[in-house]
């Protein structure tokens, strides 16, 4: 028989329960408590209960906290920070996704690929980036720039393959001469204008002008990359100390959103790219907030000017009695835009140039052409003006380089582009009685049978994207871009000074020249250099050095004044008449340029690189992880 063991005395508690079931009811109530206390993270952070329950951050983890961090502090500017990313997913983006992206993103961070040992040395000496890695992985600030560095194909300043065989090669000594005038330039402008946005060199003293709304030191910001890539690194170090310490963006001008853009978010982002210096990011983000009002408009086209004070915007006034926005200027945002948000992590600025796209995408284009004024409200071409030089330009320039910054993943870009130079070839393309190929300019089908100074970096442009046009059409590129830039060379060969004219036409016998003294100026303009560089990566074809070499003996002899380089009034004239102008582009894109033709390919390598329309370096973006904002679309 089975004895049922007698179960022993266990004393009720003053509710009855027994010991066992005490303990389960405790047991549950704990897990409810855990419960309800977890839940209160999942609510908004408006939740009022949230606020309640849960006692506030001393610290938000705003970019004035990762600055200070880093040491520097940016509690001398009254100014607000940028705003965070959203702590919710962005529309269209549920948890899953993000979820899904953060493990692509984790991906994308392990993978190591080291670079030379010069960049190793300037991330050690760069303060900021160790240090800013945010300390939870919410933050939404988090750009590894360790990582970021790693992923490049190639060390920044090269590897300097030529001057271990050739230490004294006739090509260093010419890299050379280019620098020393960089470090000239610089100085000049550090002795009489340090601060101002431009020197002139001839009254010697500074100039503010009027298209930057207030904000001070565009040269200083648009030479940062120069500096540092000419390796003239005490000059670096003032530069970026003026930045850290007297860059301030509490200004209140109307300022071009184009010319800001380019000079100082491209010089920003690059002088951040290029050393990891959190001052760099932080800046070009906060100042990238102060352009978006100019965004506000019916189509999300953005206007010319904004005002810093009103956060108001409008055309320029010379643009169709200021009803319209320029191609040039809104089509040469995107690949700015869309590191801000790399940066920044803050989605508005990709979401802003994602609508450009759109809207362009959209609109019937005249033949295939893309007319320079297009109105803000309605969104109407307003005039069939077209020009791949002033005021169409970099909007093609643009297109090629999404598509090679996004790591060739933008087809859209890509699409776009070619479809536009297919448009120009067949409507605007000529070859003149004397055998010179040109880009003509086109008013609703009428040709002026000219070229400005601005429309010779399409050169490089047609070079740049030869590779991935279709096969049948590479070969006709290459040799198109060749054609141009061969033209632009003329221009410069048949002046007195050696240097080319604003514009030159192809008229009555004349070619390659300018026909009236308003148009025979040379303002140390890039474009014709710049196309040398890129043909120079391209073809190796040492008539690019000597053509370059040709524009250093011409800005030596007639632009170098006593304190500084300035621009001529008549490239016809051998006596020359200075303008009394240091143009920023002139430290960051032309003696660039003139100093990259004269180094090696992987110097800056164009497989790591894109050039904004500055001259100002940003990165491809290399990684595996499709949400991103770099280069992805
Ligand atoms: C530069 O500011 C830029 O290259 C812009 O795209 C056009 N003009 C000047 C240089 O000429």
């Amino acid at each position: 028989m089975l004895m049922r063991k007698v179960p022993v005395f266990v004393p009720a508690s003053p509710w009855g329960l027994r010991l066992p079931q005490k303990f389960l009811f405790l047991l549950f109530l704990s897990g409810l408590v855990t419960l309800c206390f977890g839940a209160l993270f999942l609510l908004p952070n408006s939740s009022r209960l949230k606020r309640l329950f849960l006692a506030p951050r001393t610290q938000q983890p705003g970019l004035e906290v990762v600055a200070e961090v880093a040491g520097h502090p940016l509690a001398r500017e009254q100014e607000s920070p940028p705003n965070p990313a959203p702590a919710v997913p962005a529309p269209g983006e549920d948890d899953a996704s993000s979820q899904a992206n953060a493990r692509r993103r984790k991906g994308w961070l392990r993978r190591t690929h080291p670079t030379g040992t010069r960049e190793m040395a300037t991330a050690a000496r760069s303060s900021g980036s160790a240090a800013l890695r945010p300390q939870e992985p919410s933050i939404p600030f988090s750009f590894d720039f360790h990582a970021f560095q790693s992923r490049l194909r190639h060390p920044v300043l090269g590897t300097r393959a030529d001057e271990s065989k050739e230490p004294q090669s006739l090509v260093r000594a010419q890299r050379e001469k280019i620098k020393e005038m960089m470090q000239f330039a610089w100085q000049s402008y550090k002795r009489y204008a340090m601060g101002k946005n431009e020197l002139r060199p001839l009254t010697k003293d500074g100039y503010e002008g009027s298209m930057f709304g207030g904000l001070s030191g565009a040269t200083i910001i648009d030479s940062l990359d120069t500096l540092y890539l000419m390796e003239l690194q005490d000059e670096f170090q003032e530069a970026k100390a003026w930045v850290e310490e007297n860059f301030h963006l509490n200004v209140s001008g109307e300022a071009s959103l184009f010319e800001v853009n380019i000079r100082y978010i491209g010089g920003l982002l690059s002088a951040f790219y290029l050393t990891g210096e959190e001052v760099f990011r932080i800046k070009a983000i906060k100042l990238g907030e102060k352009l978006l009002p100019a965004f506000n408009t019916p189509t999300g086209i953005p206007k010319g000017v904004v005002n810093f004070k009103s956060s108001s915007n409008r055309s320029w006034g010379w643009a169709m009695a200021g009803s319209s926005s320029i191609l040039a200027e809104f089509g040469s945002l995107h690949l700015e835009f869309l590191h801000l948000t790399e940066l920044s992590g803050n989605q508005v600025f990709a979401e802003k140039v994602r609508n450009i796209r759109k809207v362009l995408r959209k609109i019937d284009k005249p033949f295939g052409l893309y007319p320079n004024f297009l109105s803000p409200v309605s969104g109407n071409w307003m005039q069939h003006h077209v020009s791949v030089g002033g005021l169409g330009d970099s909007f093609y320039e643009y297109l090629i380089k999404s598509w090679l910054m996004s790591a060739k993943t933008d087809v859209e870009a890509k699409d776009m582009y070619y479809e536009a130079l297919e448009a120009i070839e067949t409507h605007l393309l000529n070859v003149s009685p004397g055998g010179l190929t040109y880009i003509a300019e086109w008013r609703g089908g009428i040709l002026d049978h000219k070229m400005g100074h601005l429309a010779c970096f399409s050169g490089g442009m047609i070079a740049l994207g030869a590779e991935d046009a279709k096969e049948e059409k590479r070969a006709r590129y290459r040799e198109l871009a060749a054609q141009i830039t061969k033209t632009c060379h003329e221009s410069y060969a048949r002046s007195d000074t050696k240097l080319g004219p604003e514009a030159f036409w192809f008229n009555s016998g004349r070619e390659a020249v300018a026909t009236q003294l308003s148009e025979s100026y040379y303002i140390l303009r890039p474009e014709v250099v710049e196309s040398y560089m890129y043909l120079w990566r391209q073809t190796h074809d040492p008539i690019y050095r000597e053509w370059g070499w040709e524009v250093v003996t011409a800005l030596e002899k007639y632009c170098r004044t006593e304190a500084g380089f300035s621009g001529i009034q008549d490239v016809y004239s051998s006596i020359p008449n200075h303008d009394n102008k240091q143009q920023t582009f002139f430290l960051a894109e032309t003696l660039k340029y003139l100093y990259l033709l004269f180094s090696e390919d992987d110097v800056l390598s164009l497989e790591d690189w894109v050039f904004n329309t500055e001259a100002h370096p940003l990165p491809v973006n290399h990684s595996d992880s499709p949400g991103r904002g770099g280069g992805q679309l």
